[in-house]
């Protein structure tokens, strides 16, 4: 007979899972307590439930594996939740344990009860309450096998805290298999026909390639058809940005002459990719319900192929094994006519990183010459996580990814994603630069997490684009009611004095001549650190000043 606590913790190992993200909670105590005897499960004691799930989603990205959270019911669970909505949007694997009342205590408004079933049941892939400790052990699997399958996306599992404590013959604790599905061969041959017909193909690559062997397998398609790669929105390091066959990031307001070059396309082949809202410039390019060109989808579920937009030909398969498929029947050379294309989207792309410094604006330092600068003195392997805001701009618009730059960000648009990713990534990681690009609204979000990382020796470099104000809104702001701002101005603390109170080093960029010198310390130091930059908030966006806005709204 075992504890069932014991069994969920033996369930985790066999799964592979070597790194939860907690906060802990009086709800699932045992759980904690079995963690306490399994040495292959380390656990990260976070300091919000929000840094725990996100931590579990930059894990997620960077082993292939489901994240996995454990947080305590009620409270602890509404904090959770907005990493279970960027799971969803993201399509990544994520399994959120959540404590529960005792049963006998169910349906009673109890302590912190919840049902999470209607609370999650339109964002998770499946919501499960476990109240037969028999079952614990094959329900963890079906959890995995759920947030795994398909569309990988997030799974709920509720624990009843007396459940955990029952003891249960010992059931086998095992591992459902994942099915991958590969495209038919009729299927094949018609891609093959399609990009063979084509003047302008182009392929669009999206975050279910983002593993090595896949954006391996990426890159020797590109070249063997000459076929361009645009990637999805968060997702530039799919292919070395600076790749003949790199096509451009379709990120949240791609550059006007971006989404002009990718637009001249007529067959769209995504890869990996739901081909959603920002990917496709608000469901522009490719067009839904009826897009101009041709429309190959490839992904593993379906239900999503073609979910909102016609297609020429959808295929349910695994992206990679498509991708495997397709370089088995690769041309003996490219068509010359794919090559000049190609080459002329590439131009297009690099002409868009192109950055000549004009020196500081009045009121501070111009973002872009901060990320200009770390582009060039960061490693070529250093994993970027990128919060949620303008700043963000400038780092999609000027660092080159790819080639083993990661970039983690999530497509849900969430702020407070960037430091707990960092911190989640360095610890994944310590041999790799971890930078954080970051607002001061979303650092003020979940910075707290610099305590985690000084906890458990984490050592990302913290970027803070200081520009007192929630700039993203304000932009928005200036376009909508120009000179009309409100709600937007921040008073921040002292974020020098902030970031030192946690044990980090901590460094201030005033003006544009510190730029390189703030870089270089920090990196050479091989500790947490935080550099504030003073950013400007008139450079508002990597496209437009305030002044421009107002100009062009008047
Ligand atoms: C959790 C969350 N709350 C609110 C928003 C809406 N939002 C998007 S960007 C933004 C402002 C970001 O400000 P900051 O972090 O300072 O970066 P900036 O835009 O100034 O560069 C807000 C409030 C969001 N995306 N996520």
């Amino acid at each position: 007979m075992k504890r069932a606590a014991d069994l969920l913790v033996e369930s985790l190992r066999v799964h592979g899972i070597d790194r939860v993200f907690c906060v802990p909670g009086e709800s699932y105590l045992s759980v904690l307590d079995a963690l306490v005897e399994q040495p292959a499960v380390s656990v990260v004691t976070t300091r919000h439930e929000s840094g725990a799930g996100f931590m579990a989603l930059a894990d997620a990205r960077l082993t292939g594996r489901a994240g996995v959270a454990f947080v305590s019911r009620g409270p602890g669970a509404m904090n959770a939740a907005i990493a279970v909505h960027s799971a969803q949007q993201d399509a990544v694997p994520l399994v959120l344990f959540i404590g529960q009342v005792e049963r006998a205590h169910r349906q009673m408004n109890a302590f912190q009860e919840m049902d999470y079933g209607r609370v999650f049941g339109s964002v998770a892939k499946w919501v499960v309450e476990v109240n037969d400790a028999a079952r614990l052990v094959d329900t963890v699997a079906t959890a995995f096998h759920a947030a795994l399958s398909g569309t990988p996306g997030p799974v709920v599992v509720a624990l009843p805290e007396d459940m955990l404590e029952d003891l249960v013959e010992t059931p086998a604790v095992h591992v459902n298999r994942v099915a991958r599905a590969a495209a038919s061969q009729q299927d094949m041959i018609d891609v093959r026909n399609l990009i063979a017909g084509a003047e302008r193909p182009l392929l669009i690559a999206g975050g279910l390639l983002k593993f090595d062997a896949a954006q391996t397998t990426l890159k020797a398609v590109a070249e063997a058809f000459a076929i361009p790669v645009a990637t999805a929105v968060r997702h530039a390091d799919l292919l070395p940005n600076d790749h003949p066959q790199f096509a451009g990031h379709l990120a949240y307001g791609a550059p006007a002459a971006l989404a002009e070059a990718v637009a001249k396309a007529d067959l769209v082949i995504g890869v990996g990719t739901r081909l959603g809202d920002v990917t496709t410039q608000g469901y522009t390019f490719p067009a839904a319900p009826l897009p101009a060109q041709k429309v190959v989808q490839v992904w593993p579920d379906a239900m999503a192929v073609g979910h909102v937009r016609g297609l020429a030909l959808g295929l349910a398969a695994e992206p990679l094994i498509f991708l495997e498929q397709l370089l088995a029947i690769a041309p003996d050379a490219p068509a010359s006519q794919h090559t000049d294309w190609s080459a002329a989207l590439h131009a297009v792309a690099r002409s868009l990183r192109e950055w000549r410094s004009a020196g500081d604006a009045e009121d501070g330092v111009v973002f872009g010459d901060f990320v200009a600068a770390a582009d060039r003195l960061l490693a070529d392997d250093a994993i970027i996580t990128i919060d949620s805001g303008n700043f963000g701009g400038w780092v999609q618009r000027l660092m080159r990814f790819g080639g083993g730059r990661t970039m983690l960000a999530p497509a849900s648009g969430a702020m407070g994603y960037g430091v707990p990713a960092a911190v989640a990534a360095s610890l994944r990681h310590p041999e790799r630069q971890v930078v954080c690009f970051v607002g001061d609204g979303g650092f003020l979000m979940t910075g707290n997490e610099l305590a985690t990382a000084m906890h458990y020796g984490a050592k990302p470099i913290v970027i803070v684009s200081d520009n007192g104000s929630y700039g993203t809104i304000r932009m928005h702001q200036e376009k909508h009611f120009p000179g009309r701002v409100g709600m937007t101005g921040l008073t921040n603390p002292d974020f020098p004095v902030f970031a030192s109170s946690f044990g980090t080093l901590s460094l201030t960029v005033d003006n544009v001549s510190q730029i390189e010198g703030a870089l270089k310390a920090a990196v050479q130091a091989r500790c947490a650190a935080v550099i504030t930059v003073r950013t400007s908030l008139e450079h508002i966006s990597a496209a437009a000043t305030i002044a421009a806005l107002r100009g062009s709204a008047a």
